[in-house]
């Protein structure tokens, strides 16, 4: 194959959504596809049972719930797919926008019965911003949902996008029959049995074959065909470039749990998806057949597999080609790398990996320097500025209780430092040893204590900090400007990892207050970026 028929080949998309609309899920049924798992996990992790691939990290078996993005890449009918699982918390959000900037197509989940929540919105506008075509799964037909017209009209008004609804559920909760495909005229009808077993999907003349009416009533089925006819003669016809612009979404039904509607997701997805394109760097266009190789680290993961105990880097591959034990530059050592350990992923199970293309994700091993948002290529111009930062609103002194173990203690947290679960703060002038936390949201503190005592056998006790509010202060600024600054009661001076000045607030009056007081040092909710960075 050629490198051109390589990036065509590949499809690399995230799964996105608000908590439990079933992301994870619906990854374990598209496995399935790809012959990848034998047999797809139930997300029932939180009575201890068969844990699902993509929720392999401890916490997340414990919980039910996602806390860490997961690669997983498969082969399905001729294609490549990178699918990254990402979590739907909002205190997990960094992780998730990270994940964003590596994929080419969002898979959007939505819980049938609840419609738009707000983290999906959230979602949706970076994605939006990015211009990266959506696709909708409407997740949960086989319980009660809302009107689908609702649902439709949902997405147009509450995300101000097109819709193009590729199947149609017909009946709703009890009287669900199953998916009519508009375009192919195919009833895929819903069988109520355990285990999900399907009968084929037929062919039908059109709307009134017997087919695709079931067991519903007359009243019902009057219902549905209204609102069939509805939309066409609304008469919308998919818009190829409006989906590749992300301006319209095709619109699947379905229910992941029972693998109901996800083969035509897939392959409605397949087929109308990108493969990897070019990215703009400074202005300048990368496209994914330039001769250099080059790709972005968007994520860092230790400890994935207990037998390794290692630190894996995720590379997104942008251009060029990767062969193992390629030596590189590193953007942030300004250095040459050898690659030679590089592997796919899946889960927490890895391969080693002799070569990958644009849009594959591949996993690193052994390279202590390699951080967050750093660019590798054989081409030192190339340096991609993809990953996002978010302002910390949570603060907590961590303290270690167990005077005996600080090296595992500290250790266990500069890693977890390094793979940006968390940030730290260092408060200026102090004598106080203990770190300072910031985290987006309060569950990053849990998931540090947690992997703290089960990866590193590190025990930890936290201490709520006076803060609620960071800012940065102008990443120039002098010592001596530093020390002539007057803050307002209870605020603090401190650095984040970067060493760049920071300042804590009590509250968001007083960050103000001191803007306000302070017209010649501008705060900013993130560091602004310097030159060198
Ligand atoms: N009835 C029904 N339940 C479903 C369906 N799909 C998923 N669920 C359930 O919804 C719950 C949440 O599913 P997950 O797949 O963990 O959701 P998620 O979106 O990955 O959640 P986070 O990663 O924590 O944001 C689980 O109890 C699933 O069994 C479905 O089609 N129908
Ligand atoms: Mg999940």
């Amino acid at each position: 194959m050629t490198i051109t028929q390589e990036i065509q080949r590949r499809r690399t998309f995230a799964i996105i959504s608000h908590p439990d609309a079933g992301k994870t899920t619906l990854t374990e049924k598209l496995l399935l596809y790809g012959g990848a798992v034998q047999l797809a996990g139930s997300v029932t992790a939180r009575k201890n049972q068969r844990a699902t691939t993509s929720d392999w990290m401890e916490l997340e078996k414990k919980r039910g719930i996602s806390i860490s993005s997961t690669v997983l890449q498969f082969d399905y009918d001729g294609y490549r797919l990178n699918l990254l699982d990402t979590p739907g918390h909002k205190d997990f959000s960094e992780d998730t926008y990270r994940v964003l900037t590596a994929v080419d197509a969002v898979v959007m989940v939505i819980d049938s019965a609840k419609g738009i929540e707000p983290q999906t919105r959230k979602l949706f506008e970076v994605c939006r911003q990015r211009g990266v075509p959506i696709f909708t799964f409407m997740n949960k037909c086989d319980r009660p949902m809302k009107n689908p017209l609702e649902l439709i009209d949902e997405l147009e008004r509450v995300l101000g996008i097109g819709a193009f609804p590729v199947n149609w559920p017909i009946g709703n909760g009890p009287e669900f029959q199953g998916i009519y495909d508009r375009q192919t005229k195919t009833m895929h009808t819903f069988e109520r049995v355990v285990g999900g077993k399907h009968r084929a999907p037929v062919i039908v003349g059109g709307l009134h074959d017997p087919a695709v009416r079931g067991n519903l009533s007359d009243a019902e089925f009057a219902k549905t065909l209204e609102e069939l006819e509805m939309l066409e003669t609304a008469g919308e016809s998919f818009d190829e470039a409006a989906v590749l612009a992300g301006k319209t979404t095709p619109v699947f039904f379905g229910s992941g749990v029972n693998n109901f509607g996800v083969q035509l997701l897939l392959d409605g997805f397949l087929k109308h998806s990108p493969a990897p394109k070019s990215r703009v760097m400074g202005g300048i266009e990368i496209a994914p057949e330039n001769p250099a190789f080059s790709g972005f680290i968007f994520k860092i993961q230790a400890n994935m597999d207990p037998k390794h105990r290692d630190r894996i880097a995720f590379i997104r591959v942008c251009s060029g080609k990767f062969d193992r034990d390629m030596t590189v530059h590193h953007s942030r050592s300004e250095k040459k790398v050898r690659l030679s350990s590089s592997h796919k992923l899946f889960g927490n199970e890895r391969e080693t990996v002799d070569e990958a293309y644009p849009g594959d994700v591949i996993g690193l091993v052994g390279h202590d320097s390699f951080g967050i948002g750093d660019t590798l290529t054989t081409d030192p111009k190339i340096l991609y500025k993809e990953i996002p930062r978010f302002t910390p609103e949570a603060f907590s002194y961590l303290h270690n209780p167990n005077t005996g173990k600080y090296k595992q203690f500290r250790q266990g947290l500069d890693q977890l430092l390094q793979e940006g679960v968390i940030q730290a703060l260092y408060l200026r002038n102090s004598s106080v040893k203990t770190p300072l936390l910031a985290a987006v949201g309060p569950l990053q503190f849990e998931v540090v204590q947690f992997r703290l005592e089960s990866e590193y056998g590190a025990e930890s006790r936290l201490e709520a900090a006076p803060w609620s509010v960071v800012r940065w202060l102008p990443t120039d600024i002098k010592e001596e400007e530093l020390d002539a600054l007057s803050l307002p009661t209870g605020a603090r001076l401190a650095y984040d990892i970067g060493k760049n000045p920071v300042v804590l607030f009590q509250n968001e009056w007083s960050a103000n207050y001191f803007g306000e007081t302070n017209k010649n040092t501008p705060l900013s909710a993130l560091p602004v970026q310097t030159a060198k960075e």
